[in-house]
């Protein structure tokens, strides 16, 4: 556990626990399994329904869906609090759908309608949602690194107990933005965690191919920044790790790396072939499967019956069904909206008619 101001020493890089069984020893109770189970449902059709959807042609631009990765979100939402802010990559419909923002204005965004949650504009990869504190959905690779930290800035220098969580892809975690990023991270203290969602591959690229240094958890090494490799395929594991980086933050302790070790069950986005990977390679991660390991824990201890099973299947796909027809029924902006929400500033001196 962190202590106050301690931060602790490169040589204190840890190994998370990867077994199956690290999730069994963990103490979280009935009514967190009962909402991860909802939650990652939700993510899981919601990403099934947007892969049919796309596949139709109902929506255009990219599309990089979540599912296999739905325990770092739901772990991420027991340990933070809904005033913390998060930041992450293109792969993002899962984000705001775990923090509480509507499913329909998620699936309108992508049909480009002027209730989604950036008016239509932003598309698959531009998720926002000022309420949730969710600030994007960015589509270039890495760009969110720098902003996460300079959202934690911001806090700390407002003297505002909130923490940011920053994720990236292991893809992204070679750019070179990263390590100017840690260095003023560190060196300020910034109550901001970075977390790669390591799901071993960008686009076609393995870590193995991309470096010679595999273990991400050694970018923080350079920096004195506590560290931790972490089972993403176990919300518990998630959840302890990111509230032990949470509480380092709150207490000015400063940044933390989480290499959180994760899986994309689909390809990089609609159009890959996947020809980098085998079939038994993604087999062997669907048998570790989050949402199935919940509910083996709710099962087991008879948290729910049969019939309440059913019925929270039955509810996830009416409220997935719902998003879509209240997308499809919404409007599209007009041509006079695109030269709105450009500027916040109304009277910003550079705007040219
Ligand atoms: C600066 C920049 N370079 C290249 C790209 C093209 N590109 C889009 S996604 C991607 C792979 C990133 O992989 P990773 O960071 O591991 O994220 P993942 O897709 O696995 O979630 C690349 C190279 C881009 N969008 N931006
Ligand atoms: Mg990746």
């Amino acid at each position: 556990m962190a202590t106050k101001t301690k931060v602790a020493k490169a040589s204190a890089v840890k190994k998370a626990a990867t077994s199956k069984n690290s999730a069994s020893k963990s103490a979280f109770p009935k009514a967190t399994y009962l909402k991860w189970y909802r939650e990652m449902l939700l993510m899981r059709k919601f990403e099934e329904k947007c892969g049919q959807l796309y596949i139709q042609q109902k929506f255009g631009g990219f599309c990089h869906l979540y599912i296999g990765q739905e325990a770092v979100m739901s772990g991420m939402a027991t340990a933070l609090r809904p005033s913390d802010r998060v930041i992450t990559a293109y792969r993002d419909h899962a984000h705001p759908l775990v923090l509480g923002t509507d499913p329909g204005r998620v699936f309108a965004e992508m049909y480009g309608r002027t209730t989604g949650t950036s008016k239509g504009k932003g598309g698959s990869m531009h998720m926002f949602d000022k309420e949730k504190n969710l600030f994007g959905g960015h589509g270039i690779v890495g760009a969110q690194i720098p902003m996460g930290a300079g959202i934690a800035f911001a806090d700390k220098y407002r003297n505002e107990d909130h923490v940011t969580i920053c994720f990236f892809g292991d893809g992204a975690a070679r750019q070179g933005a990263l390590h100017e990023t840690f260095n003023m991270a560190m060196l300020w203290k910034l109550p901001v965690i970075f977390v790669v969602e390591n799901n071993n591959y960008a686009m076609g690229t393995s870590v193995e191919r991309t470096s010679n240094v595999t273990d991400l958890t050694k970018l923080a090494l350079g920096f004195d920044m506590p560290a931790e490799s972490v089972d993403g395929m176990r919300p518990e594991a998630v959840a302890e790790a990111i509230a032990r980086a949470a509480e380092r933050g709150r207490n000015d302790g400063g940044p933390t790396l989480l290499d959180i070790k994760t899986y994309r069950y689909k390809g990089h986005s609609m159009s890959d072939p996947q020809y980098y990977r085998t079939k038994e390679e993604v087999k062997e991660y669907i048998e570790k499967d989050p949402i199935e390991h919940v509910l083996s824990v709710i099962k087991k201890n008879k948290w729910m019956s049969a019939k309440q099973i059913e019925d929270v299947q039955a509810e996830i796909k009416q409220v997935v069904a719902d998003a879509v027809t209240f997308a499809e029924n919404s409007p599209e902006p007009t041509a006079d909206e695109l030269y709105e929400d450009v500027y916040m500033q109304k009277d910003y001196p550079y705007v040219n008619d």
